[in-house]
């Protein structure tokens, strides 16, 4: 592929932001190579700057689970562009999202909107922490909760991709309150709750790992969470931001029944524009400011434009049969992808989720980060870069999930694979 103006644009990046990129996972630093820079998306589809084609499966990491650039979604932002962009003051289609919100997911009966993932993260952690009046939390080690200091700590996503010790910046004392255990381990968060007794504010994961590579949870790891947190006085918190509306509409506590106490979203929700939220238990919301003492705020949380967007996303995946579809092409292309590779010597191993799957150059089970790091990252990096080639854009690093939409068709998925079948030959 000629990529030519990409490599132009990128080195003129490089002189004016870190790394060229607005978030370090762009960069491809782990897979090699330089980045593509996109000049538009449509549905399944990615084109760059110099004219190549690609079937997309990372959807800007998640949001674009209708297809990019959705023509209603395109239209119900047009119409609400005509009336401003930000008021910074209540908006009747804040209402319509949050209804939608709390009609969808079991554990929300109030919710706060803010900008992004790592907005709604560090305020749960506040909330959790306000409303216990406990200061100590238990993440995962693999987990990603975005980039605030208390979560950076044996984090996953971009922190596992460039192999960082967390990060320089962050104070001994901001993380000495976050504990963290194998994921998978019901034991191991035992073991924290009996050290650290009446202390634990909260445990908060991801229900469906997709920070560490896709990782599931065993049977049982969920329901003893919400066990154990119950047991110990501590608040259970989903961070659906990523499995959000995307592996059921009501998320993985849906899929799985198991009610959290508070959950996190963000991506889906803003159908391609910045929004995140937060909620839960209408007791522990109402601590909220300006209900209640424990404050957070945001100039752009809750703008007329990213609600439009999040409540026409919505609407479109409460289609009858959506996330029939969405499964049945996630299906065809995970367990197509691990019988190829497997099929070419190789191991691999993987699987899927709704909307979500995962690809490990390991040869599993991967029900830990640890398991994950014992995968081939070269050779992730080489795939990577044999499939982009092939014009097939995958998410540039071993420690992330894959994504599908309802633009992607069965032809797609067997392109996809026509392309896999080549570059494991080769690999
Ligand atoms: P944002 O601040 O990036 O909107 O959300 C942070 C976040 C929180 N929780 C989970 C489970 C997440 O997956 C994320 C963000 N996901 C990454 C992809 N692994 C975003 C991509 C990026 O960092 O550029």
């Amino acid at each position: 592929m000629k990529t030519t103006k990409s490599e132009e644009i990128f080195a003129a990046a490089q002189k004016l932001m870190p790394g060229g990129v607005s978030s370090p996972v762009r960069a491809f630093k782990s897979v090699g190579g330089q980045p593509i820079v996109f000049d538009h998306v449509k549905g399944a589809y990615i084109w760059d700057v110099d004219g190549n084609q690609y079937i997309d499966y990372v959807g800007t990491w998640g949001p674009a689970i209708c297809g990019h650039a959705h023509p209603d979604v395109i239209a119900a932002l047009h119409n609400s562009l005509d009336k401003g962009t930000s008021f910074g003051a209540p908006c009747s289609l804040e209402n319509t999202l949050a209804e939608m919100v709390i009609d969808a997911v079991p554990s929300i009966e109030m919710v706060r909107f803010v900008n992004s993932g790592t907005e709604a993260c560090m305020s749960v952690l506040r909330l959790m922490r306000a409303f216990t009046g406990r200061d100590k939390i238990i993440k995962f080690e693999g987990c990603y909760h975005g980039h605030a200091d208390m979560f950076l700590v044996k984090a996953g996503s971009g922190v596992a991709t460039l192999g960082l010790p967390d990060s320089p910046g962050v104070p001994k004392n901001t993380t000495a309150n976050t504990l963290t255990a194998p994921y998978n381990d019901l034991e191991a968060v035992k073991a924290l709750f009996a050290e650290n007794p009446d202390q634990i504010a909260g445990v908060i994961l991801e229900p469906v790992v997709g920070n560490s590579g896709f990782v599931v949870p065993d049977g049982g790891f969920l329901a003893g969470l919400r066990e154990l947190t119950q047991e110990n006085g501590a608040l259970l918190v989903f961070d659906e931001v990523m499995t959000g509306f995307r592996i059921s509409y009501g998320g993985a506590q849906a899929k799985f029944g198991v009610t959290p106490d508070l959950t996190t979203l963000g991506k889906v929700i803003g159908g391609g524009l910045p929004v995140g939220a937060y909620g839960g238990r209408q007791d522990i919301m109402s601590m909220v400011a300006p209900a209640g003492p424990m404050y957070q705020a945001g100039t752009l949380s809750g703008n007329p434009l990213a609600m439009t967007a999040g409540i026409k996303t919505l609407e479109l995946l409460q289609k009858p049969g959506t996330y029939q579809q969405l499964e049945q092409i996630t299906q065809q292309l995970s367990e197509g992808l691990i019988k190829i590779g497997k099929d070419a010597g190789h191991s691999v191993c993987g699987g899927y989720v709704g909307a979500m799957f995962g690809l490990f150059f390991t040869e599993g089970p991967v029900k830990s980060y640890d398991d994950a790091k014992k995968s081939d990252t070269a050779k992730f990096g080489r795939f990577h870069r044999g499939m982009l080639e092939k014009g097939i854009y995958l998410a540039p690093s071993q420690f992330e999930a894959g994504f599908t939409s309802l633009a992607h068709t069965s032809e797609d998925i067997d392109k996809t694979l026509a392309a896999a079948k080549e570059v494991f030959a080769d690999l």
